[in-house]
């Protein structure tokens, strides 16, 4: 096994990218496509996709995928890659795009022969629509509304399929092309697939299931009961008695042929999905049992690039906030998603997406250097002052405040744009506004942005963590959620003594319209990992460590190539399953963190202190002044 290779695929927005592992986990080689680079002229692409502006489309054409994927083989191929070594693949690919394939494509991706190029063979006649709809879509309004009217509302919809309904979920995709682009194509459509299917199906030489986690990304999904829900088929279809006034027969027809076309899923799981498709393995050198295992989606790819355990969280500071959490509960709220893990049966990833981030961090820096009269405009320099005043800072500025700051409206809470600042007085229990307009001083609003983004995480995570039973609570959520004498049996005199503060001063703790449980206010991440533009500063990373309270440790780690790794890991670790069992070889994450190369991309962040509990009335702040925002 010493020298046998594993490939990873990432087929994101702007490029296409395969990485090679050693069966250590060691890294091989990287290998890139650029989208604008590559095809900019051909195919018309910015940023890798087209669009519409004036009806909100973003799309990609697939058969410009398909290049890239020979471009990509090409150049490793020119680099004398060893692709007899290949012992596995799998990979990762932007989520909720889909792809249209035609009755024709089964045939057409078997006989691929190497006498002429990929796209000639394929293009256009194995598709019927030529595009995929692109994560940046918005253009399905009148189709996400179709999505939660059919059952009842946001909350309901991500109780079934572990999100609320989005523009960009594949759901409403193709609702919107099955009633309003073309009704001829969809129903001329042999096969649905996602980004990640497609790939696949596109190396193997034959049109692969939906993977399962991907799957949880399509408004579509039973989360729970791990089929597709006939209700949310039928509004997909435009075959909906509710929505669409559809009659019985009807409903079952559209049903009927959307099955069809999504067929079942691929469970979560270590079994191979075929081979590599003879053409490349004639044209490039790949041994014919090299094998394929199901891809994913980029956000799922992304934790298997990780040692990330139950009760782990990732936290991505970019110029917006994501947090991809590792839990074996699902607790589904309107305002994230919830998707089952693509290795681990059993456990679900819970991810935040928050719009706002770096830029709010960064107004407030540009604040500070203008009123110090800061000119250093160096990475590390820009960050100088406002780093030392955080540094310094008390929690909550030593006099209860917390201010909120959406230069862009945000999605977790869902609130327009603004700027607004609170305290909390202790002697009446009121929280107070700022009047409109009035500002405290600039230095007070650097520990205020980064301690109401941390805030916001810590008070969302909570309800999605185990190790306090928080969400194990759910099933006792009948309760009042004040009822602490019924719950709060079995929790610690100190953990008592925190939820009485809470709801003594703040009363019932909510986010997003859900009422939490009382140990979610009280639970803690085991590990949290940084990454992302902002991971870079050590004193905004420590002041969430604070805020977070990690049970057993936190890291800043690099993960630049994490989708891609993700997919290399898990067909070496499906690879190993397979030939020597599971017994032996171990569950992914149990795997991952014995084998895994930690002192390559992982850096611990030491120093940091203690000071989960004097943020407490900072949780109990942000959920009243949330409700007090415009949305
Ligand atoms: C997640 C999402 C994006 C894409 C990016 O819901 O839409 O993260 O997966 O490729």
């Amino acid at each position: 096994m010493s020298d046998s290779l594993f490939l990873g695929f990432d087929l994101s927005t702007q490029q296409l990218k395969v990485i090679s592992t050693y069966a250590n986990l060691k890294h091989h080689k990287t290998y890139k496509v650029d989208f604008d680079e590559d095809y900019s002229k051909q195919y018309g692409v910015k940023k890798g996709v087209l669009s519409v502006e004036s009806e909100g489309e973003i799309f990609a054409p697939v058969a410009m995928w398909i290049e890239a994927v020979e471009l990509a083989f090409q150049r490793m191929k020119d680099d004398g890659f060893p692709f007899e070594k290949v012992k596995a693949m799998s990979g990762s690919c932007q989520q909720h795009g889909s792809v249209y394939w035609s009755k024709d494509a089964p045939a057409l991706l078997s006989a691929m022969n190497t006498d002429s190029p990929l796209v000639d063979q394929l293009a256009p006649k194995a598709f019927t629509f030529q595009i995929a709809p692109n994560w940046q879509d918005h253009s399905t309004a009148p189709e996400i509304e179709a999505f939660e009217k059919e059952v009842g509302g946001p909350q309901e919809l991500a109780e079934i399929t572990g999100s609320r309904a989005h523009y960009r979920f594949t759901g409403p995709q193709i609702r919107k092309m099955a009633t309003r682009k073309d009704p001829d194509l969809y129903h001329k459509t042999y096969r649905i697939s996602l980004v990640s299917s497609f790939l696949c199906s596109l190396l193997s030489g034959k049109i692969q299931k939906l993977e399962e986690g991907d799957a949880c990304g399509m408004n579509l999904y039973d989360i729970n009961k791990s089929r597709f829900d006939d209700d949310l088929l039928a509004v997909a279809a435009g075959t909906s008695p509710k929505v669409d006034g559809a009659d019985k027969a009807t409903r079952a027809k559209g049903i009927a042929e959307l099955k069809e076309k999504l067929d079942t899923v691929e469970p979560i799981g270590s079994q191979n999905v075929g081979k590599i498709s003879p053409y490349f393995a004639k044209k490039y050198g790949f041994l014919a049992d090299c094998k394929v295992y199901s891809f994913t989606g980029d956000n799922l790819a992304t934790i298997l690039a990780l040692p990330l355990a139950n009760n782990d969280i990732l936290v991505s500071m970019g110029t917006s906030t994501t947090v991809l959490l590792v839990t074996n509960q699902s607790v589904p709220s309107s305002s994230y998603h919830i998707m089952k893990h693509p290795t681990m049966p059993s456990h679900f990833m819970g991810m935040l997406c928050y719009c706002n981030g770096a830029l709010a961090r960064e107004n407030v820096r540009d604040a500070i250097n203008e009123k110090f009269n800061v000119h250093d405009k160096s990475p590390v320099g820009v960050w100088k002052k406002f780093d030392s005043i955080l540094d310094e800072s008390s929690p909550l500025n030593g006099k209860l405040e917390l201010g909120i700051y959406f230069p862009k409206g945000e999605i977790i809470p869902n609130a327009k744009i603004c700027e607004r600042r609170f305290k909390y007085h202790l002697d009446d229990k009121k929280l107070v506004e700022l009047p409109k307009g009035k500002k405290w001083s600039v230095e007070e609003d650097v520990a205020s942005i980064i301690e109401s983004q941390a805030l916001s995480c810590r008070l969302r995570t909570g309800p999605m963590l185990d190790n306090t039973g928080a969400a194990k609570e759910k099933a006792l959520a009948s309760l009042h959620t004040t009822d602490y004498e019924k719950i709060a049996t079995r929790l610690s005199a100190h953990d008592t003594a925190v939820l009485e503060k809470l709801s003594s001063r703040y009363g019932d703790i909510q986010s997003d319209g859900n009422f939490h449980t009382p140990s979610a206010d009280v639970a803690k991440a085991n590990n949290v990992f940084f990454v992302g533009g902002s991971s870079k500063n050590l004193s905004i990373v420590k002041k969430y460590c604070e805020i977070f309270g990690a049970l057993k440790g936190n890291y800043r780690i690099d993960l630049s190539d994490a989708c891609a790794l993700g997919g290399c890991y898990k067909s070496l670790w499906s690879f190993l399953v397979e030939k020597e069992g599971l017994a032996k070889v171990k569950g992914y994450g149990e795997w991952l963190n014995t084998n895994y190369n930690w002192d390559d991309y992982v850096d611990p962040v030491e120093g940091v202190s203690d000071r989960w509990d004097e943020y407490v009335d900072g949780v109990g702040m942000l959920s009243l002044a949330e409700q007090r925002l415009e949305k």
